[in-house]
């Protein structure tokens, strides 16, 4: 270790301080012991996870077998983590190679620079192996395995090995983020501790565990979206749904039609360039998480399409607002403008060249009928083509706008079709939802209440569901208000609790649908988002309104457990300690004290 010997501070610092108490385990509990002569003596429990087990979260699912576990002392510097399989694609290897490395940093931050290296003889080496049976998958589908087992033990003295098996990659990821969590610092004789001797398996209860950021009402810096990747990465969600503009603001910077973004900009600083986008999505895929845009139309939509010309907007900053929309300044596409059509184009085809998503998100919400029906390019129009200005013709005409954008994005994606999301609406409501859209093409996001009648309708119907109920998972409110007052939407404050215990299965069943093993509605949902709107939120606001409440909802959709919040308690609030202590500025959900041996 001649390189520490040039830093004069480890030397000097390392070994005179005695702490006055040190800790043991006793019956897996954490107690504090006085140090010094004569009999152990007890001072009450401590924080040290003497079981790192029993800390893990999300909760495995799978078995798990240990003969017992022991915790052993690791050498933080020396881990090595190796990609293996059969026809590994260069491509895959990286991934693996490259997940590997941030394990290795992590690891080595979780020691805090500086930790002691005395007693090298005590500390065993870490070998990980990553081997992985599909060598070709990149991208993640909605259908990839995220399937791991990990099984670690001493094999020599000094020598501990953690083998890992997965279907793919992303599986291989998540096992990562398991032993991390199996490792715990001392900082009584600074050190790292890593559970041996145990065997699991495990992998998620559903397919879409996300989280949806609105960059357009507030802007995100791009180290500020990488971060909420980091802690989505840390809790196994899979998903990042970037509502990336809307009526106040088109940060997207599109390749064909740069005006957008010059238009519709808060800044020429914040704005996402394609390889800024790319940048996200990379990073994203190495901590195992899809990036899914959202292109939010025909409504939320207005600043960026001023220079378009042909009336290819409507309503935008509508005066009074409230007949227009529901939320300043409005704004809607026209869809009798063929320019309207011919920009939309450009923005699929930019959108699905830079986000490498096999999934697209067209919005679909809040269309205000009043603002088309009050606008005479488009009532002219209706006339001429002899769609009655009914609520029923006004449908007619936005599911004229919905085909013709869906041929769009299919025409950019070369022409082949893709899967599409859309927000619920009056279009996906029980009237119109079998008569407008397919529900092999169409996947609906439920944010209405999780009691909504639309609900099990749509699920008779066939279609797939994500849920984004507003009653437990918009995490935006943070003073209980909404704009334009008079409606509770954003009150009380949504608790983590809400959250955990948010079973999709349960208001399914209430509305008696049938949840049982290999039912239809299993098939169906995909699995649920926890949704940033950005109108009370910017980036100082985020990690403190979406950890560790996205937490919660990440183990409700990797576990789906069973017992309520109460039971999860204690493994919450450690989970909450890990991202603090990787830099997330999650909110505090109770005193220090309760992270003693409280559980
Ligand atoms: N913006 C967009 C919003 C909302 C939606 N879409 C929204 C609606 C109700 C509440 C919060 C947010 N701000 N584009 C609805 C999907 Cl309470």
């Amino acid at each position: 270790f001649a390189l520490y010997g040039i830093f004069s501070c480890f030397a000097t610092q390392a070994e005179e301080e005695r702490p006055v108490w040190t800790w043991e385990c006793r019956e897996s509990r954490c107690e504090k012991v006085a140090a010094g002569e004569g009999e152990a003596q007890s001072l009450g429990a401590c924080r040290l996870s003497c079981d790192p087990w029993a800390t893990l979260w999300p909760r495995p699912r799978g078995g798990l077998q240990r003969t017992p576990g022991r915790l052993l002392a690791l050498n933080p510097y020396s881990v090595s983590v190796e990609a293996a399989g059969r026809d590994l694609q260069p491509g895959v290897r990286q991934l693996l190679q490259e997940a590997g490395r941030i394990f290795h940093r992590k690891v080595e931050r979780k020691a805090r620079t500086g930790a002691k290296l005395r007693s090298a003889g005590e500390r065993r080496s870490l070998f990980v192996t990553l081997t992985v049976s599909d060598g070709q998958t990149r991208s993640f589908h909605t259908d990839t395995s995220e399937a791991y087992s990990l099984s670690i033990s001493e094999v020599t003295a000094g020598r501990v090995n953690a083998a890992v098996t997965a279907d793919t990659f992303f599986g291989a990821r998540h096992a990562l983020e398991t032993l991390y969590q199996l490792i715990v610092y001392d900082d009584i004789n600074k050190q790292l501790l890593l559970l041996s001797e145990i065997n699991l398996s495990d992998s998620p209860a559903f397919p879409h565990r996300a989280i949806a950021l609105d960059t357009a009402r507030s802007y995100f810096s791009v180290a500020s979206i990488k971060r909420t990747i980091d802690a989505m990465a840390a809790n196994k969600l899979n998903t990042f749904h970037w509502h990336i503009t809307d009526s106040h603001s088109f940060p997207f910077v599109s390749e064909t039609f740069p005006k957008l973004s010059q238009y519709g900009a808060y800044s020429p600083e914040k704005v996402y360039t394609p390889d800024e986008i790319k940048s996200v999505v990379e990073y994203a895929r190495v901590r195992g998480v899809r990036i899914i845009p959202e292109f939010d139309a025909p409504a939320h939509v207005g600043e960026g399409w001023q220079w378009v010309g042909d009336n290819a907007t409507v309503c935008f900053k509508a005066d009074p607002w409230s007949q227009y929309c529901v939320e300043p300044p409005c704004g809607q596409l026209n869809p009798t403008s063929e320019k309207m059509y011919q920009v939309l184009a450009g923005i699929y085809k930019d959108m699905l060249n830079v986000f490498d998503s096999d999934v697209f998100h067209m919005g679909g919400d809040e269309v205000n009928m009043n603002c088309w029906n009050t606008s005479e390019v488009i009532t002219d129009w209706m006339d001429a083509n002899g769609i009655p200005r009914t609520e029923e013709g006004l449908h007619e005409l936005w599911d004229r706008f919905q085909s013709r954008a869906y041929s769009l994005l299919a025409e950019a994606n070369g022409k082949k079709e893709l899967p599409v999301i859309l927000w619920t609406s009056t279009l996906t409501d029980v009237a119109h939802v079998d008569k407008y859209l397919d529900n092999k093409r169409y996947i609906i996001q439920i944010w209405t209440r999780g009691t909504d009648l639309v609900i099990p309708e749509l699920i008779r119907k066939g279609f797939r569901v994500i849920f984004s109920n507003y009653d437990a998972l918009y995490f935006d409110c943070g003073f209980g208000a909404w704009i334009g007052s008079g409606n509770n939407w954003c009150s009380p404050y949504i608790g983590w609790q809400k959250v955990y215990d948010n079973n999709v299965w349960d208001l399914l069943s209430a509305f008696g649908i049938d949840v049982g093993e290999g039912s239809e509605a299993r098939k169906l949902v995909l699995g649920s988002e926890a949704a940033l709107w950005s109108e009370q939120a910017d980036e100082f606001a985020l990690d403190g309104r979406l950890w560790p409440r996205a937490a919660a909802l990440a183990e409700r959709l990797w576990t789906d457990p069973v017992e309520g919040w109460m039971s999860a308690e204690h493994r919450f609030l450690i989970q909450r300690q890990r991202l603090v202590d990787e830099g997330i500025a999650a909110d505090t959900i109770e005193p220090e004290w309760c992270l003693q041996n409280q559980g």
